[in-house]
């Protein structure tokens, strides 16, 4: 198989925008030719680029990570060393949160998503993705809460990643919901070369259908396991799995409108993805990648295999993708349906329309910090949260 890299055709309509060479594997036999490039951009309606502006809503957030709003329009912030945060009518306060069982924060662990049950304005419950353990044993838990209108109370451990392994990386661990009020959480491989689990690289977990590790996870709201998930009946599979071959998801959005669920990936070196994620199917993860090892060298020499999901986009360089966001909102008409995929590398929010395989929109709007996560509020707004030692909590406005 021909390992070409073939440039994509891309349509600007950008403020400001630098573009990372984007890739579709070869042995897709959907992907588009040099001549359906050119006509998507022909037949191209853009109009002309929105002019937008970056508002800074919060300061000093110590390495935010994920964030959720309250029906009343306050904001929950996390923070990777395991504070809860609240943002209500432009006043940042810490809140009560009760104690997080073994919280190991390290490298990439510590305290990570948040996520509001769907039905959280009849529950009041909260979830909160966290690493517990130590460097040498953890792994990726589920704490659920009560928020009582000014601390998060009433802890409940209601699901751990299973198996442990060792080391500070690849968590995942975002949280989003489907319409039938189950989970999906995105749980990471586990971790880089040399890191090894029984015997061999760690990475890869992610292919081992009885590995929670390098998947995408769905669970009942209790943690339990539903019974209609697509490895229930496979001898030998861990009935949570819903999708496999992961890195490392960093990014995830269930879009209630399209019923799609969209995912952002890291690569080691360069070969980043999105991802249309569907039950049941292989993502590829270590056997075909794009990216390669951070010491230099390969990975796979494959980069495609018609049994394994292609990516919809690859970033080469990598952007480190963070927090991913299906605009629906009326704040920016002509951005509905478009993707905001967070930079942690790039430092920038990079927005994209995809149809079927083509890429028609990739704009780059730079933010000049690491974003860590991406978001719609309940106004409409795109906001975007940056994972430094003093994060912030920016809102895209239009000018
Ligand atoms: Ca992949």
């Amino acid at each position: 198989m021909k390992n070409l890299h073939r440039p994509f055709s891309l349509v600007i309509s950008a403020i400001a925008l630098t573009i990372g060479s984007c890739t579709i594997p070869e042995a897709n036999p959907n992907a588009p030719t040099a001549q359906a490039s050119a006509s998507a951009i022909a037949t191209n309606k853009e109009r002309p680029p929105i002019g937008f502006k970056q508002v800074t809503v919060a300061k000093d957030l110590e390495n935010p990570w994920g964030m959720a709003w309250l029906p009343d329009g306050a904001i929950l912030i996390t923070e990777r060393i395991g504070r809860v945060k609240i943002l209500r009518n432009g006043s940042l306060e810490q809140i009560a949160i009760a104690k997080i069982p073994k919280l190991f924060v390290s490298g990439q662990a510590g305290l990570m998503d948040i996520s509001l049950h769907p039905r959280f304005a009849q529950n009041r419950l909260v979830y909160l993705t966290f690493s517990t353990g130590n460097f040498q044993s953890n792994h990726t838990s589920i704490l659920r809460v009560k928020f009582d209108g000014k601390a998060l109370v009433e802890p409940q451990v209601i699901f751990e990643v299973t198996p442990s392994k060792s080391g500070n990386q690849h968590f995942g661990s975002r949280i989003v919901w489907l319409p039938d009020n189950t989970m999906l959480i995105a749980i990471g491989d586990g971790g880089n070369p040399p890191l090894q689990l029984n015997g061999e690289l760690m990475r890869k977990q992610a292919q081992k259908l009885n590995s929670q590790l390098g998947k995408v996870l769905r669970l009942k709201d209790d943690g339990s396991i539903p019974s209609d998930n697509p490895f229930v009946k496979t001898a030998g599979a861990n009935p949570a799995i819903w999708s496999y071959g992961h890195r490392n998801i960093q990014g995830l959005f269930a879009d209630p409108t399209s019923k799609q669920v969209w995912s952002t990936e890291h690569g080691s070196r360069g070969g980043d993805e999105l991802n249309l994620i569907e039950a049941g199917k292989n993502y590829g993860w270590p056997v075909v990648t794009f990216s390669q090892e951070y010491t230099g060298g390969k990975i796979s020499k494959e980069v495609s295999r018609l049994n394994m999901v292609d990516p919809k986009l690859v970033w080469t360089p990598a952007i480190a993708p963070s927090g991913l966001l299906l605009y629906r909102g009326n704040i920016f008409r002509d951005w509905q349906g478009n993707l905001f995929a967070g930079g942690l590398v790039s430092k920038s929010v990079v927005r994209i329309k995809i149809e079927g395989n083509k890429t028609i929109v990739q704009e780059t709007i730079p933010v000049g910090q690491r974003v860590r996560d991406v978001r719609q509020g309940k106004d409409g707004f795109i906001y975007i949260l940056t994972d430094e030692q003093a994060g912030q909590l920016i809102r895209l406005e239009p000018m």
